[in-house]
């Protein structure tokens, strides 16, 4: 049974996505009973919705409820999206942080804001080698363009007091992620071929490139983590990844190997990105120094997740 997480009231922007799904049971397991935990989201069935980009209603909202924590969670969260939709993705992830940085800093100017960054900020800086908290960030997208942005305003907009924890994960996936992301938008073909829905083929893009996988559970874990650690640390950014990385293609084999019925492979030159790095390198010592964290998930497990996943959407 871990400590319990030091806050009385948190806000998280965002709940309604993917990492929202996973961090709300987390917090509201590690919260004492009386803390109180406002998660908006911004679908309409939502219980209660919030559209970032809307100044003065996250300005009351912040005001009104005097978050001693806010998890900042919200974003176009997709770098393919963002190549067709910089200025949407800025609006959201720029715009609207900045909503949130000034709202903050005016009403609760001591309260801690944990960023959900990306580790896709270090860019070409992964051409280098293994990208570390002090590397320069060198984004190659309009999604990692943001999220440096987003960085950068709330350092600079937040009252000096607000502590501020910037987390910068690699790939993280797990039941009920979409399929704009890689290991989804496999399983998804797959668990369509087996369900007949799909002619035997599935379509990829780059299967070489090398990246760092965690399982979505595990990410969730090192946010609590950190957020339970000495509180009198004002600026601090972390890494969040297995510190290992392996071709996309290792993924697409698991997959294949769980499947059903025989499946063929084929390249889809529309899957390919014009920025993809071949090896994306992530270092989070200091995230395992400073907490003791490290994963606990087998990938094959979160491939097998996901793939339960699809196939139960799709009926298989
Ligand atoms: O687009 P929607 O309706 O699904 O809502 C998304 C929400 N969101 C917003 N919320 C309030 N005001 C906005 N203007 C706004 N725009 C988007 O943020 C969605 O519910 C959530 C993001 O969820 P996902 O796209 O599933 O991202 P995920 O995987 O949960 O990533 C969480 C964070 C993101 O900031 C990533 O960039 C970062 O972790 O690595």
């Amino acid at each position: 049974m871990p400590d319990m997480l030091p806050y009385r009231s948190v806000f998280v922007t965002g709940a309604g996505g993917f990492v929202g799904r996973y961090l709300l049971p987390a917090l509201r397991e590690q919260l004492t009973p009386d803390a109180r935990l406002v998660a908006p989201g911004r679908a309409a069935d939502a219980d209660m919705q919030l559209d970032l980009n809307d100044a003065a209603v996250v300005a009351r909202l912040i005001d009104d409820l005097r978050p001693d924590l806010i998890v900042h969670l919200a974003a176009q969260s997709s770098v393919g999206a963002s190549a067709g939709g910089a200025a949407e993705t800025w609006r959201t992830n720029v715009a609207g942080t900045l909503n949130l940085a000034q709202a903050v800093a005016a009403s609760v100017p001591t309260a801690t804001v944990a960023f959900a960054s990306s580790s896709e900020v270090y860019g070409a800086a992964f051409n280098v080698g293994p990208a570390g908290e002090g590397t320069l960030p060198l984004p190659m997208s309009p999604y990692a363009r943001t999220k440096r942005a987003g960085e950068e305003l709330l350092a600079d907009v937040l009252a000096p007091t607000n502590r501020l924890i910037v987390f910068r994960p690699g790939n993280h996936s797990g039941a009920g992620q979409d399929t704009r992301f890689v290991l989804p938008a496999f399983a998804d073909q797959i668990a369509k071929i087996e369900g007949g829905q799909l002619p035997p083929v599935v379509k990829v893009g780059s299967l070489t490139a090398m990246r760092d996988f965690l399982d979505v559970r595990d990410v969730v874990v090192a946010y609590c983590e950190v957020l339970r650690q000495d509180a009198s640390r004002l600026r601090e950014t972390f890494n969040v990844s297995s510190g290992d990385v392996l071709p996309i293609g290792n993924l697409l084999d698991m997959l294949l190997a769980m499947a059903r019925v025989p499946i063929r492979v084929e390249q889809d030159s529309a899957r390919l990105r014009a920025s993809d790095v071949p090896s994306a390198r992530i270092d989070a010592t200091k995230l395992r120094e400073w907490t003791g964290w490290h994963p606990r998930y087998a990938l094959v497990d979160t491939v097998g997740a996901v793939l339960d996943d699809c196939r139960r959407h799709h009926g298989v």
